[in-house]
């Protein structure tokens, strides 16, 4: 499942020319093997216009982390359906909210994330670590595209209007830090 750096999956024949929307960094946790979930995630956001490096199965932390910093992405969508994505999401937002590079990167969870269902309270617990969005099991994708075009358009409005340092070498822009959006609670009705 792990793709090349970058790289678009052959198969999105329909996504649209031009350039891309945003990019987006998919993943799931470490402990979960399930992929149809990434792939179905992956043609979908490539379908509407999106770059995404999917990086597969079984991720460890530090990998998401590498790679993540690696591609500086717009946003971080994190997939689980194994039943431990709430306990695998907590620790992994922990460690992307304490890393200097990406702490300003959003990142949104979903599937299905615990063993009992929907659980109200303990996605309200997922937003609290950092997580942007948490988006419950649903055949719905309207809230959760609203959400990254949200988010890749007010990271581009910020990239567009952030002070660049003027140094002897140019102008370096910088790529982080920039305005975060308020937590947002998908709403799954
Ligand atoms: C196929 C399958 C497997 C295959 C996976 C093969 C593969 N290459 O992926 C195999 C046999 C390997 C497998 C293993 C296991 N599985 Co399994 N598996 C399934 C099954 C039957 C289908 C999953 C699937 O591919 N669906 C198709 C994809 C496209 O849809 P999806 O995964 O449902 O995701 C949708 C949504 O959740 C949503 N979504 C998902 N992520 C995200 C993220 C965001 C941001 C958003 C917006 C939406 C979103 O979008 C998708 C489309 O609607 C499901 C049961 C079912 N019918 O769903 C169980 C299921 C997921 N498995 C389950 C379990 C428990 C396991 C095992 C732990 C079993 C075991 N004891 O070993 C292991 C996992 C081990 C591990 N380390 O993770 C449970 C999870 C229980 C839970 N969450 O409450 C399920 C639900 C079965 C069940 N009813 O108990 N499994």
């Amino acid at each position: 499942m792990k793709r090349p750096r970058g790289g678009r999956s052959p198969g999105a024949g329909s996504r649209s020319t031009g350039p891309a929307r945003g990019s987006v960094l998919l993943s799931s946790v470490s402990s979960d093997a399930h992929t149809w979930n990434l792939v179905f995630l992956q043609l979908l956001l490539e379908e509407n216009g999106y770059d995404v490096v999917n990086l597969g199965a079984c991720v460890p932390d530090e990998l998401l982390l590498a790679e993540a910093r690696a591609h500086a992405p717009d946003v971080i969508v994190i997939s689980s359906v194994n039943g431990h994505g709430r306990a695998d999401g907590r620790r992994l937002i922990g460690a992307l909210r304490a890393d200097p590079m990406l702490r300003g990167v959003p990142a949104v969870i979903g599937g299905k994330l615990g063993v009992a269902g929907a659980d109200d309270a303990a996605d309200a617990e997922l937003l609290d670590a950092g997580f942007a969005a948490v988006f419950p099991d649903s055949p719905d994708t309207g809230p959760f595209l609203h959400l990254v075009d949200t988010v890749c358009t007010a990271r581009r409005a910020a990239r567009a209007a952030v002070p660049v340092a003027r140094t002897g070498h140019g102008v370096i822009p910088s790529r982080f830090g920039n305005g975060l959006l308020p937590a947002y609670a998908a709403d799954a009705s």
